[in-house]
């Protein structure tokens, strides 16, 4: 299903068209009522009529998360705070949070960018849409509640937080979308096993997951355990916050909602775009945003971009999924590793459970990782020599993929911590000492 079929099957030409002139609009606004972009261009030469096609936005200077830190909290926002409606902010795990503030035609765009995602995972409005993200300044919560109600269907504000208390409400309000964080949805299954329930007692159909990276085997997990279509979306609160691109059910590339942005990949060594297919950093310019436009916003998010027409129809740009972020990469031993390399690895293992968790130390000078995962009740032996067999398996397996050496650690069912929204996969030692 498509909610926008004007736009996300516009013909390239006329969707291009269309940027540029988007495109051109913003940068005069930000030069003109944003001191730090005016600056910035005035220093490289370059001025609102600097942009005469798309390709002349590579000669714009990057905009970075450290930017709206130091200008904490509205010191980039383009426009008077009486036309502010809404503020959110990221947590930030160190020093400040990052603000981002929305117009009323902001907040519009954005309900419309959440009605596209939701009605590609086949949402409409006799549906009862279970939404689990967090409410408050994190985007998710607020994000999926407008685009439901754009779309129509019945959302229950649930949040995060009281498990228990989900699945029962799931099942007598006959919740049909489930939105929260992939580890979220697969903790929400566990318990849901847990307390007995059977197949058919939930009339759940499709899932919307993001805010986190997740990889392909966990999707099956997910698909399997909830007997549901899950789906990936991807989005950031300096961007606008969920809605930003969103996977249809082909699977196959998640789509871009280009009227609202400009997408690039470049290599984040030299900054330099890179062409179709090839596997870079993320960077998005807004063209529709109001309060708070980002010209060239590096997401530190890996992924690669395809214009090619979707087998969906849809013409609108897709992006991989998101693997991981360059901030996420681990160097152990001076081997580039990534979080969800790992975890492809265990979930193709029979007999491991998607909870694990990455601990990194340094013994000496030596780099030393080890990769706690927990074991299916099934499979948990009290007979040492099994398990230590199975431990070998995962660390031949592991070792295998990575081409480095890490110990393995079989922990027993339910162990590692659950998550309600974010799940934290890296403990990472070494920066502490
Ligand atoms: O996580 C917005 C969101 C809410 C997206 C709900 C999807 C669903 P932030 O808290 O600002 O915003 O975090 C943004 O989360 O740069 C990625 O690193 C990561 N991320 C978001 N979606 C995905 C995804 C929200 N589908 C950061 N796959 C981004 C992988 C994702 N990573």
């Amino acid at each position: 299903m498509i909610w926008n079929k004007e736009i996300e099957m516009m013909p390239r030409e006329k969707l291009e068209a269309l940027q540029l002139e988007r495109l051109r609009e913003t940068v005069r606004r930000v030069y003109e009522n944003v001191p730090m972009y005016k600056k910035r261009f005035d220093e490289a030469g370059l001025g609102p009529d600097s942009i005469k096609t798309l390709d002349d936005l590579q000669k714009f200077p990057f905009t970075l998360k450290t930017d709206l830190r130091d200008n904490y909290p509205f010191g980039i926002f383009a426009v008077p705070m009486k036309d502010i409606v809404r503020l959110h902010a990221s947590s930030g795990t160190t020093g400040k949070s990052t603000v981002v503030g929305y117009t009323k035609n902001d907040i519009d765009a954005w309900s419309e960018l959440m009605a596209r995602t939701l009605t590609a995972a086949g949402t409409s409005n006799g549906d009862v849409v279970h939404n689990a993200y967090g409410y408050g300044l994190f985007t998710g919560g607020l994000g999926v509640h407008y685009g439901a109600e754009r779309v129509g269907a019945s959302v229950i504000p649930i949040s995060g937080g009281n498990t228990k208390r989900q699945i029962t409400i799931m099942k007598d309000f006959g919740s049909t979308i489930l939105a929260c964080t992939p580890s979220y949805a697969l903790y929400l299954a566990e318990v849901a096993e847990e307390v007995g329930l059977k197949n058919g007692d939930l009339k759940l159909k499709a899932g919307v997951f993001g805010a986190e990276p997740w990889t392909n085997s966990m999707r099956k997990d997910i698909e399997e355990r909830l007997h549901i279509l899950a789906i990936d979306i991807y989005g950031l609160s300096e961007v606008i916050g969920p809605g930003v691109a969103y996977e249809c059910p082909e699977k196959d590339g998640l789509h871009v909602g280009e009227d609202h942005f400009i997408v690039e990949v470049i290599d984040p060594e030299t900054g330099k775009r890179l062409p179709p297919g090839e596997k870079g950093e993320l960077v998005f310019t807004t063209i529709t945003k109001e309060a708070i436009p980002v010209i060239r916003y590096r997401t530190r998010d890996i992924s690669a971009i395809n214009f090619e027409q979707c087998a969906c129809g849809r013409t609108i740009a897709r992006m991989d999924r998101v693997t991981g972020r360059t901030d996420d990469m681990l160097i152990i031993r001076g081997v580039n590793v990534f979080p969800s390399q790992i975890e492809s690895v265990l979930m193709e293992i029979d007999g491991t459970e998607p909870h694990y968790q990455l601990i990194v130390d340094r013994i000496g000078q030596l780099d030393m990782l080890e990769v706690q995962v927990e074991v299916g009740e099934k499979f948990f032996s009290d007979e040492v020599r099994l398990l230590e067999a199975f431990e070998n398996k995962i660390k031949g397996e592991i070792e295998s993929a990575l081409n480095i050496s890490v110990d393995v650690k079989l922990v027993e069912p339910k162990t590692i911590q659950r998550s309600e929204g974010k799940a934290k996969r890296v403990i990472d030692r070494r920066s502490l000492s």
